[in-house]
């Protein structure tokens, strides 16, 4: 009796032992499954997004009329076509946004180049119109001296020639963080960079979002000859051109040119007048403005499987019949 019922025990012990081996086996498969899935949504997304980015560049390259550049034409709707890759690729979900770098301010430009001289020279105007971003979006101008310290080839703060006060910063300000680095004294590669520089945070650089809250990021570039071109500048960097335009005639000249984009850069200007802005005869923004892009366009491309995608960030380059990346990241 006894040993029948340690024989019963014993069976009872191997059978949950296989039990539990199955189970575990049918969880490593089913692991193992998802995982692959996973892996497989991740090429997809990949792929995907590099479709997109060939979808950008076709539109780049058909452009017809190089003469200027403005939301009506295909690079800008390709925003639109990029629900269009859902359909294509079952299951993605896929977000295009196309950016004229020339509608930004060109942080870089900052510095002119002063050959034989041993002074720094600063372009003061290209200046005062970055700081009036930071002072009508984020209260905050004083960044602009440290952005003309970090390009600038000396050791000494910048000081701006209407105050006495200073936002600059060299070695001597990088040196004393808590984890210190060196004043780049050289132009920006990336708009990145932006975030070692005193006075910019990640909500300065990232902004909320939107286009009412736009971050530095949206405003600035590093990619453009310096000019801006009034048929893609946001209302914030129009805002910027000149003291007496606000925002209401910001927004009043975006809104215009939705459906009638500025054929003429005279046109812009005459817009300005009849809304009371005085141009003086010799203003530099006459040498400052155009209606089409430079030719670099930063493509930010999502992409999403289920759970799963990826973010490609480019920058192209048009240049006659064709187009070259610049610079591109993927991120998972
Ligand atoms: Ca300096
Ligand atoms: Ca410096």
């Amino acid at each position: 009796m006894k040993q029948r019922g340690f024989a019963i025990i014993f069976i009872l012990l191997i059978v949950s032992v296989l039990i539990l081996y199955v189970l575990e086996f049918n969880f490593n498969s089913r692991v193992e499954l998802a995982l692959t899935e996973h892996r497989l949504d991740r090429l997809r997304s990949l792929e995907v997004s590099r479709s997109a980015l060939n979808f950008v560049e076709a539109a780049l390259i058909s452009d017809p009329d190089r003469k200027m550049d403005n939301f009506e034409e295909d690079w800008a709707k390709v925003a639109y076509y990029g629900q269009l890759f859902g359909v294509v690729f079952p299951g993605a979900v896929v977000n295009i946004v196309v950016e004229d770098e020339s509608g930004k301010l060109n942080v870089n430009k900052l510095i002119k180049k002063a050959e034989g001289k041993k002074k720094v020279v600063v372009d003061r105007w290209l200046a005062e119109r970055i700081r009036t971003i930071g002072d009508n979006l984020f209260a905050e101008s004083a960044f602009v001296d440290a952005v003309i310290d970090w390009i600038d080839p000396d050791d000494d703060d910048y000081y701006p020639p209407q105050g006495s006060d200073s936002g600059g910063a060299e070695d001597s300000f990088y040196q004393g963080l808590k984890e210190p680095y060196s004043s780049k004294d050289g132009l920006l590669d990336s708009l990145d960079e932006l975030i070692l520089i005193k006075g910019i945070d990640e909500q300065f650089y990232f902004g909320q979002g939107g286009a009412e809250s736009p971050g530095l990021r949206d405003l600035l570039t590093v990619y453009s000859d310096g000019k801006i071109n009034i048929n893609t500048a946001s209302k914030q960097v129009i805002q910027s051109l000149h003291p007496m335009i606000n925002e209401s005639l910001a927004e009043k000249i975006v809104k215009q040119r939705q459906n009638d984009p500025f054929t003429t850069a005279k046109d812009f200007l005459d817009l300005l007048k009849e809304n009371g802005v005085a141009l003086k005869k010799k203003d530099k923004i006459y040498g400052f403005i155009t209606i089409k892009s430079s030719g670099y366009f930063k493509v930010e491309i999502t992409v999403r499987y289920q759970e799963v995608g990826c973010y490609l960030e480019a920058v192209l380059r048009r240049k006659d019949k064709n187009v070259e990346v610049v610079y591109s990241q993927v991120k998972y």
